[in-house]
């Protein structure tokens, strides 16, 4: 299973080859998986502190293997996936909700999981995994509705 997923997300990272960061991969090795959601919910956990050694040692604490190091903290710049000026906890439980699906692209089978995991995680922006940074290339293909 574990490893399904880790090939799934190697397959969108080596995708787009050119992008400089990934919207939810804090220890930035090009995917998002479990490691990435126990140090989003540490940082949270925190307070949003701006120390990376208290956020790897608090996410350790929720799940051993999330040992570090990071490379950047949470930033609404590239983790914002239900949107706004800010991240919390409506961004971990779509962070959460992308991992329970295996790292489905799709934004409405994202968006139900996230409801159930926390009701009102009711808005969507854009899905953990997606390159963020330099590029204007449209990624996000099956959030768009096309008229028959
Ligand atoms: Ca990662």
């Amino acid at each position: 299973m574990l490893k399904k997923i880790a090939v799934v997300f190697l397959f969108l990272s080596l995708a787009f080859p050119c992008f400089s960061s990934t919207a939810g991969d804090l220890d930035g090795n090009g995917y998002v998986d479990l490691k990435d959601i126990a140090y989003f919910m540490a940082w949270f956990l925190k307070g949003g502190t701006t120390s990376k050694d208290t956020v790897v040692s608090t996410a350790t604490s929720l799940y051993a293997p999330a040992k570090g190091p990071i490379v950047r903290l949470p930033d609404p710049a590239y983790d914002n996936f239900a949107g706004g000026g800010s991240v919390g906890m409506k961004d971990i439980e779509i962070m959460m909700a992308f991992f329970i699906k295996g790292g489905s692209t799709d934004f409405s089978v994202v968006r139900q999981q996230a409801i159930s995991l926390y009701s009102s995680s009711d808005s969507l922006y854009k899905l953990p995994g997606t390159p963020v940074g330099d590029s204007t290339v449209p990624v996000s293909i099956t959030g768009i509705q096309v008229d028959p």
